[in-house]
């Protein structure tokens, strides 16, 4: 497993948050970086206040995993923008689409849909290796997530990982879901798509990737980047991970069989532009 630091090569400018281009490069090269101190002190704690909203009184998409052990919490929501106002304004006002247009090189962004993955202190669920488009409703090169820790984040308490350079093997694994939910259920199955190996009994084979973060830090990655996460082994620490996810130019909508019924839309069909109130436009402003 590697941890490779990149400290400091983010700069801001008239409140703008700029990306290096080597952050740019790595993204581009290994499927997934860390970017260091985007979000600041005042939209941390508008998102930790549209947490604790959604914890309290879920949006409508709510799926929480039950515990493997029956201790601690794992609340997992989708879409949550759409009901929660001032995390609507973090989405569309916030660092992230300056920062998706810088990566993608375009001249415009659309929001597709943020996520909560909330793992309270013991709570043991692992987050299962997958990748993210097969679950989607769209197709394109410029697909990219922003993970947002609100607390400290290392990998006792649930820190991503990801396998390097995975992005680039254009293997479509079949989605499954997270664990045991009320949610939703069982995704179609996919004939284009394949059945994920056991990665996590076979770590060594591959190289995995990780780091961790503090408050305000995001995870950078792409939508075929293969990640997933360990429980919340630690009894003194939250781990709060609020992913906002962003399309750039080329992205179109595309319903194959085994996405996330959750995510889609009543308003397009395949091949569709997102612009719309459902996916806005949030670059340019
Ligand atoms: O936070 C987690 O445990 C999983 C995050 C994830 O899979 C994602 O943001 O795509």
């Amino acid at each position: 497993m590697v941890s490779i630091e990149r400290e400091g090569t983010m700069s801001q400018q008239s409140g703008i948050v700029n990306v290096s281009s080597e952050d740019i490069e790595a993204l581009r090269r290994d499927g997934a970086v860390p970017l260091r101190g985007v979000v600041g002190d005042d939209w941390l704690a508008v998102l930790a206040d549209g947490i604790e909203r959604d914890i309290e009184n879920p949006g409508p998409w709510f799926h929480g995993y039950v515990p493997d052990n029956g201790l601690g919490r794992f609340h997992g929501n989708v879409r949550i923008w759409e009901t929660d106002p001032e995390l609507g304004r973090f989405c569309a006002e916030g660092p992230l689409p300056a920062l998706a247009a810088q990566v993608f090189g375009s001249a415009k962004v659309n929001l597709f849909y943020d996520q909560l993955f909330v793992k309270e202190p013991g709570t043991e669920n692992r987050t299962r290796w997958h990748n993210d488009l097969p679950y989607w409703p769209v197709r394109g090169s410029q697909i990219l997530s922003f993970w947002v820790a609100l607390d400290p984040v290392t990998l006792d308490s649930g820190a991503l990982e990801f396998i390097r350079g995975s992005h680039l093997w254009n293997i479509w694994y079949q989605p499954e879901t997270f664990g045991k939910t009320t949610g939703h259920g069982a995704y179609e199955r996919n004939p284009d798509y394949v059945e994920i190996p056991d990665i996590e009994a076979t770590r060594d084979d591959y190289e995995i990737i990780t780091w961790d973060l503090e408050p305000g830090d995001v995870y950078a990655f792409h939508a075929m980047t293969v990640h997933g996460a360990g429980g919340n082994h630690r009894s003194d620490v939250r781990r709060r991970g609020y992913t906002i996810r962003y399309t750039g130019d080329d992205a179109v909508y595309d319903t194959r069989v085994g996405t996330n019924k959750n995510l889609r839309s009543d308003v397009h069909a395949d091949g569709d532009l997102l612009d719309s109130d459902r996916f806005p436009v949030v670059i340019p402003r």
